[in-house]
């Protein structure tokens, strides 16, 4: 396998990089040279040779002509795209010295790194980048834009990313997709619902918007944004009323049962209801149906926890299967993430203490306004694994930040992405099929080991590669920023303190392509919270200032505008990923706001109009699809659609760079705006 890459024919396997819950196994074919086809590895024991659309698709991608295959520094104006090619030498000797003068200057905290997991290789994104910037005394990112105010949440409960097997839904009796676009987002869920509901399991989604998920529930519960915690509370208000709890499971593995059971009294149906917008009979009869179906499984998702109370939102439904005891039934529980199950040796593969002083965290969030408002000031910023000019929230001041002509800007890029025609220096990347390195998903239980499939497309180089360049040409010695991407792997695995990763070294990885964690069930056992049990009270929320007990809160104010504005991801996008390829576009048509007849009728607006949609922070033109898959008062588009001229399709120009209640999480659904037919005078 080790020869992959200069074989020029054969079938090799393969993981898929995005950033996506599902993590394939996959099958490259290669004809002289070349990658001819992508395909599921049937091996796999989770995805099973079934892959998306999008990745079969994926060989289209790695040849594009578009790609970037020699660096470039820029000519034109900032975010006008004219570059001029450069060698690699020059550029790193043109990154390097500027940087050399930057430190001088005001201090090595002027340099700020972004970057997210365009490629979840973790040597790539948190690897040797976190070591060199940790040595150059860099400003350090708060990685926030994903999944942090849920992860804090569902930690308080739970102590930890740790749920469900997957593999163990399969026996599940009822799935509650709880504000995950399951079809478009994490396909193989769907796959093991399907077999379980041939043995009759049912399926229930629970989402602002009847989306392809909705349509293929039994049973769609529409809600509105941000209410998700009222409507969990009030399950919970039944299950104890109607004594419907397992009170040997609170007993024996929860804290702060008897509080929680006072304190749910106020939640009752009439009151959630007016809240959620879900009807009275209907919450009961979800308490019910939740309460008499085992196993019963809880898929949370991205949703409801990109608001303003995700954090609290996610904790409190997490609270549900310990009040019904379904910890302890096989394939029941629930499933946020199971990012813990594999956790590798994170300080030894980031090495923190190359870190000589604490430096400043920035939010990745509020990046516009970092760039814009903070003090000092940020003067250089690099970038890779990431589009911040179209993935960010209130991404034109993101923009305004990145046309500054006194920032120093370099994008480690496959493209030549929105974010990178604002670059001064843009370095191309290799593809993950290019790259060696490790892959532990965050859903099911399998770490993967990538080696090269092919050669290097152009010029192009490895994250790691680059930071060992970079590193060298700051004149750094430690031996850290020397270590070659197997010596990297090695050392990430190498964590006694996991006993799941046992038996994963890089020989056993090469041998068997995947492996899985020696996990047991959570229950019985204990968890990683202060108390070792599920926490329904939580002190160590207490003393961080929330509530102790899981809680309802609105949303923050956002204006006075009539709608809620929910940019969600679509099916053949990753992200901002795949928007710049034209049959992806096409599969995806138009970018569509999906509004509510009686508000669409009120507005005078037909399903094929062009509407424009605003704020204070930017706007947006759309075209409508009008119905009835939203409630009155919300708006949903789909999609993080690449810049095209002419058009106005940057959905994030119009969301909040709020933080959320916890873990400084990105609010991407809490934002408010005003929706009109275009064409008409602004405002009117
Ligand atoms: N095809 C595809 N797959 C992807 C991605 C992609 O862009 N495209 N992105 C990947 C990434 S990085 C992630 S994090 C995951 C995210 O995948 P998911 O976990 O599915 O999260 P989202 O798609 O952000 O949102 C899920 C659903 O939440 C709904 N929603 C919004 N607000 C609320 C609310 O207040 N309450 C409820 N109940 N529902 C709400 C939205 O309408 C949407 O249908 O998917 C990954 N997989
Ligand atoms: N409106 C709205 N905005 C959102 C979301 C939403 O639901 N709604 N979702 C948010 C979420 S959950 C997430 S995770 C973020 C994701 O945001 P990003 O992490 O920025 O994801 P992508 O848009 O896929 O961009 C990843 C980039 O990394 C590049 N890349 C891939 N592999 C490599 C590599 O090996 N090296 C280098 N240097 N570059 C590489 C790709 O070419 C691509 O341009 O977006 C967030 N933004
Ligand atoms: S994007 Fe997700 S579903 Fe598609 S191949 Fe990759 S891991 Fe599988
Ligand atoms: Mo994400």
């Amino acid at each position: 396998m080790n020869s992959a890459k200069h074989a020029a024919n054969g079938v090799f396997p393969s993981v898929c990089s995005l950033d996506c819950p599902d993590q394939c196994g996959l099958i490259i074919h290669k004809e002289n040279g070349k990658i001819v086809k992508i395909e599921g590895d049937p091996s796999h024991p989770v995805t099973q040779g079934a892959i998306c659309n999008k990745v079969r698709n994926m060989g289209e991608r790695i040849y594009d002509p578009k790609r970037l295959q020699y660096p470039l520094k820029r000519v034109g104006g900032k975010g006008e795209g004219r570059f001029e090619r450069i060698s690699w030498a020059e550029a790193i000797d043109t990154i390097t010295s500027r940087w050399k003068q930057t430190i001088d200057a005001y201090g090595a905290e002027a340099i700020l790194p972004y970057s997210f997991y365009g490629n979840m290789g973790r040597i790539g994104t948190e690897g040797m980048d976190r070591r060199f910037f940790h040595r150059l005394g860099a400003s350090r990112l708060l990685y926030s834009i994903c999944q942090a105010a849920g992860t804090e949440g569902y930690n308080y409960t739970m102590g930890g990313a740790v749920g469900t097997d997957p593999e163990d839904t399969v026996d599940a009796k009822l799935f509650i997709m709880w504000g995950i676009n399951t079809v478009s987002t994490n396909m193989h869920q769907v796959v093991l619902a399907e077999k379980a509901r041939k043995n009759g399991a049912k399926i229930v989604v629970i989402d602002v918007h009847k989306n392809q998920t909705g349509r293929w529930a039994d049973w769609f519960i529409p809600i509105m944004p941000g209410t998700d915690a009222a409507l969990a509370l009030g399950i919970m208000h039944i299950l104890f009323a109607e004594n419907k709890t397992d009170e040997a499971f609170l007993r024996q593995y929860t804290v702060g049962h008897e509080e929680l059971r006072q304190h749910v009294k106020q939640y009752d149906p009439h009151t959630v209801s007016a809240i959620t917008g879900v009807p009275a009979e209907d919450i009961v009869k979800l308490a019910r149906l939740y309460a008499d179906t085992s196993p019963s499984l809880i898929r949370i998702g991205n949703g409801p926890q990109h608001h303003d109370n995700g954090g609290m939102c996610i904790r409190t439904i997490a609270c549900l299967p310990a009040l019904t005891g379904q910890w302890l039934v096989k394939g029941g529980g629930a499933i946020k993430g199971n990012g813990a199950v594999l956790e590798h040796n994170a300080a030894a593969l980031q090495r923190p203490d190359l870190l000589k002083r604490s430096t400043r965290r920035i939010n990745m969030n509020r990046l516009g306004s970092a760039l814009l408002e903070l003090e000092p000031k940020i003067r250089s910023l690099y970038v890779y694994n990431s589009n911040p000019a179209v993935v960010a929230p209130d991404a034109n001041r993101v923009r305004q930040g990145l046309e500054r002509e006194d920032l120093f800007t370099v994008v480690h890029e496959l493209f030549l992405t929105e974010t990178a025609k604002y670059a001064d220096i843009v370095l191309p990347a290799t593809s993950s099929f290019e790259n060696t390195d490790f892959y532990r998903s965050y859903w099911h239980h399998y770490i993967q080991l990538q080696q090269p499939v092919i050669e290097p497309y152009g010029e192009s180089k490895s994250n790691t590669e680059v930071f060992r360049l970079l590193a060298q040409a700051m004149g750094f010695e430690e031996q850290a920023l020397k270590d070659t991407d197997e010596e990297l792997i090695r050392q990430a695995l190498d964590h006694p303190a996991n006993p799941h990763l046992e038996g994963m070294t890089f020989e056993a990885l090469t041998e068997r392509q995947f492996m899985k964690a020696k996990a047991k069930p959570l229950f019985p056992g204990r968890l990683r919270t202060p108390s070792g049990k599920i926490e329904l009270y939580s002190k160590a929320m207490e003393k961080k200032g929330f509530p102790p007990l899981p809680t309802y809160t609105p949303l923050c104010e956002d204006g006075d505008l009539p709608f809620l504005f929910i940019p969600a991801p679509n099916h053949n996008f990753l992200n901002s990923t795949f928007s710049n390829n034209e049959k992806h576009v096409r599969m995806e048509k138009t970018p569509k706001l999906f509004m509510n007849a009686a508000d669409a009728e009120a507005l005078g607006i037909q399903t094929g109009d062009a509407v424009r949609v605003w704020n204070r922070r930017g706007e947006c033109e759309l075209t409508a699809s009008v119905g009835e898959d939203v409630l009155s008062g919300v708006v949903v588009s789909q999609g993080l659609w690449a810049d095209a001229p002419g058009s106005k399709r940057l959905v994030n120009a119009l969301t909040p760079d709020r933080e959320a209640d916890m873990g400084g999480g990105a609010v991407f659904f809490s934002g408010r705006v005003q929706v009109e037919k275009a064409g008409r005078e602004p405002g009117l």
